[in-house]
């Protein structure tokens, strides 16, 4: 069953496709090499906003055009253009990037997948730590090149890294500033897994289709507490995943708890541990 793809939307800087129910979403000045601009990232918070109302969508892949994820921010555009504005100019200008990248992507109510196809800089661990899952070329190449240019992994990128890299690698990426390779991202476990550039896609894919095999509110309760957990105490964890799975149920329209129980249960016609139960369509 596979259809054909759905232009959503029309913006410079991003090109949005939905097929299969996978939204496609293409960071889009590859001559830039995806560069994110201030330009860019208005486009993103508006994109990030369409694929969440899209009805047919239910899953979110972020990748880039050409042979770039993402060069990081547009060093002209976000930096230098900025730089010298009064301070609330430059906050202002440069609000739409932490919008998109981390507070929208980490709250984001529908799946999200990283498809690091190749070069991925700086301001691009944000958006990529800020996507649910990823999946990487083993070609891509990673760099927190801010040190060579002068000036800190900002916007959260150091907070990204720590979060997915071990202390060791986080310090030694970030002092020298060196790049590595989509395995050696999988070995630090900063991206799921790396797989060769031509089967990227595919194996892409895959995943998302797997992803929407799931119950989509009990999906987003599931990814929601991984992140709200991160900073609890057992104690405030322990009834905040209680409360979260009551909610959960409360709006779970499919009352998939009932079905699996069901379906395992009484019609044994399937197996929890295996897979997931049988969906209405
Ligand atoms: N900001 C602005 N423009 C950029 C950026 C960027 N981050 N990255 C690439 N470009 C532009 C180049 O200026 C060039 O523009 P032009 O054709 O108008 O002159 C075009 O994209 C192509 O760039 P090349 O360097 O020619 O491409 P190449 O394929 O040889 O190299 C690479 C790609 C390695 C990604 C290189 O462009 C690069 O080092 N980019 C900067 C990476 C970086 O350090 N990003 C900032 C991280 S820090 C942060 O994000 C906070
Ligand atoms: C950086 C990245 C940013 C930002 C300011 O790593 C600096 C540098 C991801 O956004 O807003």
């Amino acid at each position: 069953m596979s259809g054909t793809a759905r232009k959503l939307g029309d913006w410079q800087n991003v090109l949005v496709e939905v097929e299969d129910r996978i939204a496609w979403v293409t960071l889009n000045r590859p001559g830039k090499r995806n560069a994110m601009s201030p330009g860019l990232n208005n486009d993103m918070v508006e994109a990030l906003d369409a694929v969440e109302l899209d009805k047919d969508a239910g899953v979110l892949v972020l990748t880039g055009a050409g042979e770039s994820f993402t060069a990081g921010m547009d060093l002209r555009e976000y930096f230098r253009a900025l730089d010298h504005l009064p301070y609330i100019e430059q906050v202002h200008g440069r609000r739409s990037a932490w919008q998109w990248q981390w507070r929208m992507l980490s709250a984001y109510s529908k799946p999200t997948i990283a498809m690091v196809n190749g070069w991925c800089f700086g301001g691009g661990f944000t958006p990529l730590v800020g996507c649910d899952l990823a999946i990487a070329a083993e070609e891509a190449q990673f760099g927190l090149s801010e040190i060579n240019w002068g000036i800190i992994p900002g916007g959260n990128v150091t907070r990204s890294v720590v979060q997915t890299m071990r202390h060791r690698d986080a310090m030694y990426y970030i002092m020298t500033g060196k790049t590595f390779d989509g395995k050696k991202a999988a070995e630090m476990g900063l991206v799921n897994q790396a797989v060769p550039l031509a089967k990227l896609r595919e194996t892409t894919k895959e995943l998302a289709l797997e992803l929407l095999g799931k119950n989509p509110a009990v999906l987003n309760a599931a990814k929601q507490a991984v992140r709200s957990t991160q900073g609890m105490s057992w104690e405030l964890s322990d009834e905040y995943l209680m409360a979260k799975s009551h909610q959960s149920r409360f709006l779970d329209t499919e009352g998939g708890r009932a079905k699996g129980l069901k379906q395992f249960l009484d019609e044994k016609s399937f197996r929890p541990g295996l897979g997931a139960y049988k969906r209405d369509e």
